[in-house]
């Protein structure tokens, strides 16, 4: 269930127009679930899904991405657990990303009938972008999205959040040993991983790009 490489798309970083942000006219829409069930599948666009540990940084990740659409509002917690249900930002009639409320800690109680049945229903789901927090590394509470993907054999991608807050010598150890996990733990992982900071914003343009990648708006020929 590998997805197509990235390298492609690293190929023409200098020829992609400024960015995600800038290429969509994105706004945040926030949508009871429920009703996004009940929508025909056939009109919704491609999705891309965010889901992590609460306060592993899925909103400022969100937020970094759409830096260049100031008009899009992402909430940014100061205590775990804020996002206590789904965000959906549409972006254009090209995708929509998917906020997924946090696992572990002060999750919402409905958190997996809520996220499982939303996941395993969508066909239009082009990719699942696990968040794991650089620091600590793959924890407990991360096995629930990890098994979640592999059972419903969802394609999906992790993202390392918080570089920043590290040393070099530490990120590349943790760097090392989630990589390991990957290759040798995991069906639908993408081998490569997307190391980035919402502070420094290391990292977000290549995620931008792979992003536009996998939901068919970077043409890589
Ligand atoms: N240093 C640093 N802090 C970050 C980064 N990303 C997020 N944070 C901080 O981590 C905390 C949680 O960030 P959020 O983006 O709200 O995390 P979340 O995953 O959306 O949290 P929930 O909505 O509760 O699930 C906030 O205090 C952020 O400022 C980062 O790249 N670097
Ligand atoms: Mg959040």
């Amino acid at each position: 269930m590998a997805a197509p490489g990235v390298l492609p798309c690293m190929g023409r970083l200098s020829e992609m127009p400024a960015a995600l942000g800038r290429l969509s006219r994105a706004y945040s829409k926030s949508q009871a679930f429920t009703e996004v069930l009940q929508l025909p599948k056939r009109q919704l666009t491609k999705l891309v899904c965010f889901i992590g540990r609460s306060n592993v940084g899925k909103s400022s990740l969100i937020k970094a991405l759409f830096s260049l659409a100031p008009e899009v509002e992402v909430r940014v917690s100061k205590n775990p657990g804020h996002t206590k249900k789904m965000n959906f930002f549409k972006v254009g009639k090209f995708f929509t990303l998917v906020d997924m409320p946090g696992y572990g800690y002060r999750a919402p109680e409905d958190f997996v009938d809520m996220v499982e049945t939303y996941l395993k229903e969508r066909k239009n789901l082009m990719r699942t972008f696990l968040l794991v927090d650089s620091v600590v590394g793959i924890q407990k509470a991360d096995d629930i999205a990890i098994e979640m993907c592999e059972e419903f054999a969802l394609p999906y991608v992790m993202v390392l959040t918080k570089i920043d807050k590290s040393s070099k010598g530490h990120l590349l150890k943790q760097v090392l040993q989630i990589q390991k996990f990957v290759d040798t733990k995991t069906q639908g992982c993408f081998p490569q991983l997307f190391p980035v900071s919402a502070v420094t914003y290391s990292g977000i343009h290549l995620l931008r790009c792979f992003i536009a990648y996998i939901t068919g708006n970077l043409k890589t020929n």
